[in-house]
């Protein structure tokens, strides 16, 4: 039996429902990207604003490029879908009931969900959708114009496939229907992602109309924001455990996370907003000091894990915690090499990167290290570069952070530490693959990676002293092994 209206009075007692009235919500918010995050992050958020005040805020669920069985099931079981908090052994479960509607491009065609979009009472148009789905160039955050998504929309606008085609596309119809616009908002892992998504927008458009981009630029508001729960991608024993939560009824749409939210978004909206402060998140000015800590802190020391631990065989990140050498390693990345680089005030970043640790140690999440290591090109920027050049302009040391890029060029070298070969996720891989086979391993190696411009950009490139330091630590990885290399640093703290 799957969740439903029908099967809601079957569930444990314990299991959280919506105790409000689902026929006064209105579609406000199309999200695009219905994936794991989402629906434990801002959905929650929603729920609870909606539950503990009233709030009428309805959400579309969207997904474009894949995720067609989780829009399914969200169709055919009343858009209701459950959300497990993992904390060790002990869960609780809430299912959620914003959600009033649900599309994909491949299922129901373009035309519906930009409709939806070009309804009056949009108002928000939120997004989740991977680093890859800005089809942006992260060492200038601008837009890659030979993505094949991008160079399929520029030839075909009014079909288009990409996130930036599609947010285009809806505009340009609000425009002409007279439609005040939509605010923005990317939920995504990225610095000034507000500012990302801008910039991918606005050059598409200037690239159709530039009357169009004006109206788009003095109309269209693109808030920032740094999101954070870590919500695993679901496994077959997670979906056993969600199942079991729900007394035996399957919801194919559920998650599981951990207990910790935060959201902290740039006030700026055009067309109204919920009153998210109410369920916890923080409404701010400017989002970028509290971006830069999370991507720096948590996302930074989360890769620096990911491929030291791949490596090593570490599967998860709580296995990472299990080797007191790794806690080391880590907690010294997040105070003496990234908290050194950031500008946020009133955080107790001591505090922070402790509470960092404590939620890595989780048992329950199982949070694999091969999940985070992937799209590395799109997420070393701002988690490590951005502080690697930071401590090039001040001359101070940075023996981690060269050890983490190390780890990716070891990483996407194919092999681990036993020999086995990895399976490499990135929307790179092919260039990546190229360079690793031209080059040999030594020096080489290195070079060949950090010849890639979009990533690293012309300076990293070039700096000798950058180069010196992760050939270093290559050198180490490919002699010594990650767990001896990881040893012998934190013996050094
Ligand atoms: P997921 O794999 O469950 O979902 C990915 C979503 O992105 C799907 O809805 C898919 O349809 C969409 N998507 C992927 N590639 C796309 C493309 N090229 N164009 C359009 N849509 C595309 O991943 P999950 O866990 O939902 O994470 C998504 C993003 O959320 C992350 O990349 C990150 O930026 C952000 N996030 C995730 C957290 C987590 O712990 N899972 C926590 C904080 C932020
Ligand atoms: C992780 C993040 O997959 C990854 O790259 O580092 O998704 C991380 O779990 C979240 O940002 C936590 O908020």
């Amino acid at each position: 039996m799957k969740l439903s209206n029908k099967t809601l009075s079957q569930l444990p007692k314990k299991v959280v429902v919506p105790t409000y009235d689902r026929s006064n919500l209105k579609t406000k918010i199309v999200h695009l990207g219905f994936g794991a995050f989402h629906r434990a992050h801002q959905a929650v958020f929603t729920d609870i604003l909606t539950a503990e005040h009233n709030s009428d805020w309805g959400y579309c669920e969207v997904n474009l490029i894949g995720g067609e069985k989780q829009i399914e099931a969200l169709k055919q079981q009343n858009f209701l879908f459950s959300v497990c908090e993992m904390a060790y052994d002990n869960w609780s479960t809430r299912v959620v009931g914003v959600a009033k509607e649900a599309l994909h491009a491949d299922i129901d065609g373009i035309d519906k969900i930009l409709a939806i979009m070009t309804r009056p009472e949009i108002a928000i148009v939120s997004i989740t959708v991977t680093e890859k789905g800005y089809c942006y160039l992260p060492s200038t955050a601008s837009i890659d114009t030979n993505n094949k998504l991008i160079q399929y929309d520029i030839n075909n606008p009014t079909k288009p496939k990409s996130v930036p085609g599609v947010i285009v596309e809806a505009l340009r119809l609000r425009k002409e229907k007279g439609l005040k616009p939509f605010t923005v908002m990317s939920c995504d892992n990225m610095p000034e992602n507000g500012h990302v998504t801008r910039n991918v927008v606005l050059a598409l458009a200037k690239q159709r109309d530039p009357n169009l981009a004006d109206w788009i630029d003095n109309n269209v508001t693109f808030p920032s924001t740094m999101v954070d729960r870590i919500v695993p991608a679901v496994t077959s024993e997670t979906m056993e455990k969600i199942q079991k939560q729900l007394g035996g009824i399957e919801d194919p749409a559920g998650v599981a996370g951990e207990p910790f939210r935060q959201w902290v978004i740039e006030d700026n909206f055009v067309a109204g907003r919920p009153d998210w402060q109410k369920a916890g998140a923080e409404l701010v000015n400017d989002v970028l000091p509290y971006e830069e800590m999370k991507l720096r802190m948590l996302n930074g020391s989360h890769s620096f894990l990911a491929y030291l631990g791949y490596l090593a065989g570490y599967l998860h990140i709580d296995e990472c915690m299990q080797d007191p050498n790794y806690i080391k390693a880590a907690r010294h990345l997040m105070l003496q090499e990234q908290a050194t680089t950031l500008r946020v005030e009133g955080v107790n970043l001591q505090a922070y990167a402790d509470s960092l640790l404590d939620r890595y140690r989780n048992t329950g999440l199982k949070h694999r290290t091969w999940q985070i290591a992937m799209d590395g090109t799109l997420k070393l920027p701002q988690r490590m570069l951005d502080s690697i050049r930071f401590h090039l302009a001040n001359n101070t040391p940075f023996d981690c952070l060269a050890l983490g890029v190390a780890g990716w060029i070891r990483y996407v070298s194919g092999t681990d530490d036993a020999g086995n070969a990895i399976e490499v996720s990135d929307p790179s891989v092919e260039k990546l693959k190229q360079l690793v086979t031209t080059s040999s391993d030594n020096e080489e190696r290195v070079l060949a990676l950090l010849s890639l411009t979009h990533v690293f950009g012309d300076d990293l490139a070039n700096n000798q002293c950058f180069i010196d330091k992760v050939t270093k630590a290559y050198f180490s990885l490919r002699d010594l092994g990650a767990k001896q290399t990881v040893q012998q640093l934190a013996n050094n703290f």
